[in-house]
């Protein structure tokens, strides 16, 4: 079985010899190689041009023995294509955020080969350095998340102008994610055809909503977006960060993959949704530990779930500070890990 095989397969509760392994935020500043090249282009200029792209995305797989390579973009490519301006300085800054009814009309609904025609292309790229071995994950942001960026504007903690927005203009709120969730259809869509596995689709503030909001804002557009790309052939994960909130109603999205963050055990997703297929979960910071330290606790998540239905992953990116050994350690630990009959 090799590393492509075994990802499908676990995206779809199969048989593997072994559960697959990826990072989230493996492609990036943990990297030296990545801020060797990023000293000499912008964050722009590496998205933007697909050989970059690609090579940034495949300087993980040379380091680890990782399944999975991600396509190296942002979530933000999709406002920007949208209308809004976005710099990377390198957190991302928007200087016009949306306020109005007429903000959200004066969005515009790209056509995506045009205006993103850039990450298919990496996409491409990376497909054909990658061959049938390993596997290849696209993604983009989830409505909310990305509706966070464009009411509030930079990274802002807590996202008050969003939520807020939520209950003094509901309506405009869904009129923005309605808008938003069509033209990521059109974009995954477009991803999907330039050959990817899989997508993931980052819900990274979903878990700050109660669950009442959550249901009504969040889940409805995620759902869309996995009901018109079912059958497409790509699997979907859906990751929110912090889904111990709100873990029924985000297995409800319909996603094959249910991606989950480090604050709920491993044992606690099993008993709440068994026989669900999961990603995750070890805590980021987990990696600063020593090596043996690492391989008991990913021993005991994979313990949890037998190593079935199961993409080994970190619960959230990795920090940009992570030392290379905790990575190495990490990744070599789904090898060592034996199943108890
Ligand atoms: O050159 C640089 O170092 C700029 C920093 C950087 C990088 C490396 C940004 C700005 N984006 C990225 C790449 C990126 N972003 C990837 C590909 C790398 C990989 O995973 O291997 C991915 C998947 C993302 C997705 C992303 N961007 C998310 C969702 C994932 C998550 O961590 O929750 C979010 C929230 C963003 C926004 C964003 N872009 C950049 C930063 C620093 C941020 C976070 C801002 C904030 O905290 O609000």
């Amino acid at each position: 079985m090799n590393s492509r095989e075994r990802f499908q397969a676990a995206c779809r509760n199969g048989k593997v010899d072994r559960p697959p392994v990826w990072l989230m935020r493996q492609a990036g500043r943990t990297l030296p190689e990545y801020r060797e090249l990023r000293a000499n282009h912008s964050f722009w200029d590496v998205c933007r041009t697909p050989e970059l792209a690609a090579e940034v995305t495949m300087q993980p797989l040379r380091r680890f023995p990782i399944d999975a390579a991600i396509i190296f973009s942002d979530i933000l490519v999709v406002p920007d294509a949208m209308g809004m301006n976005i710099e990377f300085t390198p957190a991302p800054v928007i200087d016009q955020t949306i306020e109005t009814m007429e903000d959200v009309k004066a969005l515009k609904r790209p056509d995506v080969e045009k205006a993103l025609g850039y990450v298919a292309g990496a996409l491409k790229e990376v497909r054909s350095q990658l061959g049938s071995e390993r596997a290849l994950i696209g993604f983009a942001g989830a409505p909310y998340t990305l509706a966070c960026y464009m009411v509030d504007g930079m990274g802002k903690k807590g996202f008050v102008k969003t939520r807020g927005m939520m209950y003094s203009h509901p309506e405009l709120m869904h009129a923005l994610m309605d808008k938003v969730t069509d033209v990521l259809i059109d974009y995954l869509t477009m991803q999907v055809e330039s050959g990817i596995d899989a997508f993931q689709v980052f819900d990274s503030w979903g878990g700050d909503l109660p669950p009442d909001q959550f249901e009504a804002f969040a889940l409805p557009y995620v759902a869309r977006i996995m009901e018109r790309l079912k059958g497409k052939g790509a699997a979907s994960i859906y990751y929110v960060n912090g889904i111990g909130n709100v873990l029924e109603l985000a297995s409800q999205a319909g996603s094959d993959v249910l991606g989950v963050d480090w604050r709920i055990s491993m044992e606690d997703v099993r008993r709440r949704l068994p026989g669900r297929v999961v990603q995750g979960n070890l805590d980021p910071t987990a990696l600063y530990g020593n090596p043996e330290d690492i391989g008991n606790r990913v021993h005991r998540i994979l313990d949890a779930t037998g190593g079935q239905g199961h993409i080994l992953n970190l619960g959230h990116g990795l920090n940009p500070s992570t030392p290379i050994e905790g990575i190495d350690a990490f990744v070599r630990s789904v090898s060592t890990w034996k199943k108890s009959s």
